[in-house]
């Protein structure tokens, strides 16, 4: 019950300005407080060091912001490994999804099978090769399963990786074309927006739950709140319509907790510039509580 809370102010990663300011406005929106009344200890580490000065990349830089992707990432692995070695619970906070990479190799130091969550509107599996955009938030759950630039692969030893099997992608519905195929090929379950209009979120999460803890000895959360509908969570930079609903996303942290297999979790992609009034900031917040132990009655 000890968690430490970790800001990445990144927004290199992702294409709209702004998301840099995802951990404060969480922050902002009480997540100790909440958590604390659950009765956790909470340990704010504050941020991971970001370079500020973001620039124009340069042409013909396929991979945007490459250099300062790594270093971030570097950073944030030490300091996840770091923590979760003194059996802390890592909380991170958002910034792009970029930063999956940093926390995810961070957990590999010490929990060797990882089964690993992705709850998003994209499957984040590009690579150099397959991306349209060149962001590199577009890319993080690839690195993680060991494909993709050496300079991303190689934080914190390319032997450290998940393998496909343990990983579910849930509330996809915007798949590039190399994406499809990286997933078939790698056969990644991915739960998309239609098994969850079709079967249910507690269907779909009970399936979910059991590839992720099969054989594994914890499990991360990646949490984009872009794979919420934009209704509900409009402060992202890349919304997709028709995504989960409030009370769908709140079932799916609510059978997390029951499950009690978490070793890490992340939420991303609080752009509080695009945002109305933080909702989005504040939904974290309430899923935040929910994966944690919050219940209604
Ligand atoms: C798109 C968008 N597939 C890309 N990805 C996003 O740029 O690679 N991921 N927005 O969250
Ligand atoms: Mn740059
Ligand atoms: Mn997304
Ligand atoms: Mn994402």
């Amino acid at each position: 019950n000890k968690i430490s809370m970790i800001g990445v102010p990144l927004q290199h990663g992702a294409d709209r300005i702004g998301v840099d300011m995802g951990p404060s406005a969480i922050r902002g929106s009480n997540v100790q407080h909440r958590l604390e009344a659950l009765g956790y200890q909470i340990q704010d580490l504050g941020d991971i060091h970001v370079n500020k000065m973001i620039e124009a990349y340069a042409a013909g830089e396929k991979l945007k912001h490459l250099k300062e992707i790594r270093n971030v990432n570097s950073r944030l692995c030490q300091v996840i490994a770091d923590e979760i070695g003194k059996g802390q619970f890592p909380l991170v906070l958002g910034g792009d999804h970029s930063i999956a990479i940093g926390t995810i190799k961070g957990v590999l130091q010490h929990v060797n099978k990882l089964g690993v969550i992705w709850f998003d509107a994209h499957t984040d599996v590009n690579t150099e090769e397959t991306t349209f955009s060149g962001n590199i938030h577009g890319m993080s759950l690839a690195v993680a399963l060991g494909y993709g630039h050496q300079e991303l692969v190689s934080i914190g030893g390319i032997d450290k990786k998940i393998r496909s099997e343990n990983v579910v992608i849930i509330g996809a519905r915007s798949i590039d074309q190399g994406e499809r195929k990286f997933l078939k090929e790698k056969g990644i379950r991915v739960f998309t927006m239609h098994d969850i209009d079709r079967n249910g979120m507690k269907q779909v999460m009970e399936e979910a739950l059991e590839i992720v803890t099969n054989g594994t000895d914890g499990v991360h959360l990646s949490l984009d709140l872009d794979g919420m509908d934009p209704d509900d969570a409009p402060g992202v930079g890349t919304p997709v319509s028709g995504g989960m609903s409030y009370r769908e996303s709140h079932l799916a942290m609510e059978m997390l907790y029951e499950r009690d297999c978490l070793v890490s979790a992340e939420f991303v992609e609080v752009n509080p510039m695009l945002d109305q009034h933080n909702k989005t900031a504040r939904t974290a917040v309430e899923l935040i509580g929910s994966v944690f132990g919050e219940r209604i009655l």
